[in-house]
């Protein structure tokens, strides 16, 4: 009985230091009426003459405080307006779709003619004028790789992307900086040159993707056991594999079977499958593209 009564006891002392102070953290500031309601609470709990709660109240306070929390929650997230500015076959637009799919946020998705820019692209982006842009409650963030790591610090809690420690983080961050430093423009040489600076291009992005592959090694993910920054990083540049490989007379397939392996482990996400185009349809776009540009 004396047990049972200390036990009790503990548990009062307990609830009466960090109540208040999850209580507190819970106000907002718009809602005066829930505020007032909370500090009564509080005050309760500071009272000098304070001994402990009966079980009854525990549970109020407890109820009250899940309750305001969920409400509070649900209040936050329905604010939440999420606009991406985009281009269906763009490899950094899809990052961004991927990572507000993988974060199970709901976003509106405007598609730019590039050829005839909206305002609101231009206001947005003013310095590159490029897509994506994420606009978040009306604030523009620009920069694909930027972009990604805003998403997953405004969404921290679900499917987290970058790693939690800092030399991972920094490593994850060299290889995505590595990507986009390579990747893209050697590919647009693969389908946009000919002759010599074609060979050129498809000589490098080869060695650059063995050396991803080299980095990947066995893991199924580049971070790891699970799916992370360097992987939206990349994985949309496969829907423009079949592209290189036709303007490129090559097969990244036959170069590196271990990153298809991993691509297509990708793919087996929602998130990555239902964004990335299918590969025949980019190439078509780039035979257009070829057309307008003058190119063949
Ligand atoms: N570094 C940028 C690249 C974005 C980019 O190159 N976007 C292209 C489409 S894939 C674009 O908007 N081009 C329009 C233009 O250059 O006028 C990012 O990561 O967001
Ligand atoms: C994009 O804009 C250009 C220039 O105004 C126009 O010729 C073209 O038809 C537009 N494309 C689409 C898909 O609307
Ligand atoms: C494409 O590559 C193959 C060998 O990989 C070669 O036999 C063929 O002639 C090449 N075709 C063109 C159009 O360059």
């Amino acid at each position: 009985m004396e047990g049972g009564a200390l036990k009790k006891n503990r548990w009062a002392t307990w609830l009466r230091l960090p109540l208040p102070f999850f209580l507190a953290l819970g106000i907002r500031k718009r809602e005066r009426e829930r505020e007032r309601k909370r500090e009564e609470v509080v005050e309760y709990f500071l009272m000098p003459n304070y001994k402990k709660p009966s079980p009854s109240f525990t549970f109020a306070i407890v109820f009250t405080y899940c309750a305001t929390t969920a409400h509070k929650r649900s209040i936050m997230s329905g604010k939440d307006e999420v606009v991406l500015l985009d281009f269906w076959p763009s490899p950094f637009g899809m990052r961004l779709r991927i990572a507000l799919s993988e974060k199970g946020v709901d976003y509106e998705c405007r598609e730019e003619n590039l050829s005839d820019k909206s305002q609101l692209l231009l206001r947005s982006n003013p310095v590159h004028k490029k897509i994506p842009v994420l606009i978040h409650n009306g604030k523009p963030v620009c920069e694909s790789l930027i972009a990604v790591q805003y998403v997953d610090e405004v969404w921290p809690r679900r499917s987290p992307i970058l790693p939690s420690d800092p030399y991972a983080r920094a490593q994850a961050r060299f290889w995505a900086d590595y990507i986009d430093k390579k990747i893209y423009d050697l590919g647009r040489k693969i389908w946009a040159a000919k002759g010599e600076e074609q060979e050129a291009a498809k000589r490098e992005l080869i060695e650059c993707l063995k050396l991803l592959e080299a980095e990947l090694g066995d893991k199924p993910y580049f971070g790891g056991e699970s799916f992370g920054f360097v992987d939206v990083a990349l994985v949309p540049f496969y829907s423009w594999f079949y592209t290189y490989d036709t303007c490129g007379n090559f097969s990244v397939e036959t170069e590196c079977p271990k990153l298809i392996l991993w691509a297509k482990r990708c793919l087996e996400k929602e998130s990555v499958s239902k964004v990335l185009p299918d590969g025949e349809k980019v190439y078509k776009l780039v035979l257009e593209l070829k057309n307008q540009l003058g190119l063949e």
